[in-house]
């Protein structure tokens, strides 16, 4: 895929500058909040337009504008929740969009405007426009009683109900996608709309991975199968818990797994390869601006003469959703959107 590189590191290169220039023209058209913002929401409104700039640039770089779409959406019940008026909003990207008209060539704006113009559309439109991490997750009676327990504070409580079911007979994967993923989801959607502090998001998680700890020796059940995984998160991701699911789906099927975890540099990654000479390795990434890392990590593996070229690559998460065969675009040999098909694919792609 040839790739819009050159406005993409413009609109990257853009992201120290205009965030000051739209605050300055914002207290242009508005001088009573000129007077009225402190210096944090200053800071904040800077963050926010550098934010924006960066799924922007991230659409424009991989040719997917449903990736800035989808962020939109989701802004837009971001902010709503915190009682931000939309008209507010949507006069901040006419701004960006005023700027970036000015400064890009022509062509260029023939790419941004398209973009931008849906953006601005979305965010004033009455239509109730759900982002996938918003869309409600109807949670079973025992993922219910799970994150009742979590908000509450009683983390051994959640660990009992899950180590009653295992210790009962019911099989880890189910608890992994009746209880830890959508939970995972729910909290994201509270923390979304203001329900939850990042406090109870950050507890509800750490408690969450201290329980799928807990189920390590319910693993390794099934017949081994000879063959290495190695799953990985691209610089600068965060988000680990369904690269951790992923893997212990790999390993309760009989392959051997190596799971480096969120924020791994790409030379850390090749070196670790060239060691454990894995037949399949599965990058995760929840953040759409981290889409064109996965591909840096991807073309610099296959150029690699370290790794063997027989290896395969599967990437997955959230902007992989989203936007369809973006995982061909950037040179993965597979994308599955759930830790169970994560195997499937793998089995398939890796078969003698
Ligand atoms: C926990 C969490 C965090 C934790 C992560 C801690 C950790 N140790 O992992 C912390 C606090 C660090 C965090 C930070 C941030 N987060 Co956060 N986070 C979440 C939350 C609530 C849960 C993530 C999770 O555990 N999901 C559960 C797993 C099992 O699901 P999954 O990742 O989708 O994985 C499945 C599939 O996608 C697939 N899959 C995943 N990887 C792979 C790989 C391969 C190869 C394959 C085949 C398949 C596959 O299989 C998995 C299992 O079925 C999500 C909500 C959500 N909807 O996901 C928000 C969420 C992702 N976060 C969000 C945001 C905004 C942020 C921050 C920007 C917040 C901030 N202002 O700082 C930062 C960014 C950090 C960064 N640079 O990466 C937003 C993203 C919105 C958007 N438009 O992009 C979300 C959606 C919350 C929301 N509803 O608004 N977050």
């Amino acid at each position: 895929m040839k790739k819009n590189n050159a406005l993409n590191e413009k609109l990257v290169d853009l992201k120290s500058s205009l965030p000051a220039m739209i605050l300055a023209d914002h207290f242009i058209m508005r001088p009573d909040m000129a007077e009225r913002y402190t210096k944090h929401q200053k800071d904040n409104f800077q963050k926010d337009v550098a934010w924006i700039l960066s799924f922007l640039s991230e659409a424009v770089w991989a040719k997917q504008p449903v990736l800035f779409e989808e962020f939109i959406a989701w802004l837009k019940t971001f902010l709503s929740s915190v009682r931000v008026p939309m008209k507010d909003v949507a006069e901040s990207i006419e701004l960006i969009q005023r700027r970036i008209n000015e400064i890009c060539t022509a062509e260029e704006n023939d790419i941004i405007n398209p973009i931008l113009s849906k953006a601005i559309r979305i965010i004033l439109s009455d239509e109730q426009i759900v982002s996938i991490p918003a869309m409600d997750n109807h949670l079973s009676p025992l993922a219910q009683e799970y994150l009742d327990n979590l908000l509450k504070g009683n983390r051994n409580s959640a660990l009992n109900l899950v180590l009653d079911k295992v210790k009962t007979g019911s099989h880890v994967k189910e608890m992994y996608l009746e209880i830890f993923q959508p939970v995972q989801y729910e909290i994201g959607r509270l923390w979304q709309t203001n329900k939850i502090s990042v406090a109870q998001e950050h507890y509800c998680t750490g408690a969450t991975q201290l329980v799928m700890s807990q189920l390590y020796p319910y693993l390794f059940t099934g017949v081994r199968k000879e063959r290495k995984m190695v799953t990985t998160c691209v610089s600068g991701e965060l988000h680990e818990m369904g690269a951790r699911m992923v893997t212990d789906f790999f390993e309760m099927q009989g392959w051997d797994t190596y799971y480096l975890g969120a924020n791994m540099p790409i030379e850390g990654v090749i070196n670790f390869l060239s060691e454990t000479k894995p037949e399949c390795l599965a990058i995760s990434a929840t953040m759409t601006f981290h889409v064109s890392a996965v591909e840096e990590m991807i073309r610099m593996i296959k150029s690699s003469p370290a790794v063997s070229a027989d290896l395969k690559i599967i990437v997955g998460g959230y902007p992989f959703k989203v936007a369809g065969g973006l995982w061909k675009n950037i040179g993965a040999d597979g994308y599955a959107p759930s830790a169970e098909e994560a195997v499937d694919l793998a089995d398939k792609l890796t078969a003698a």
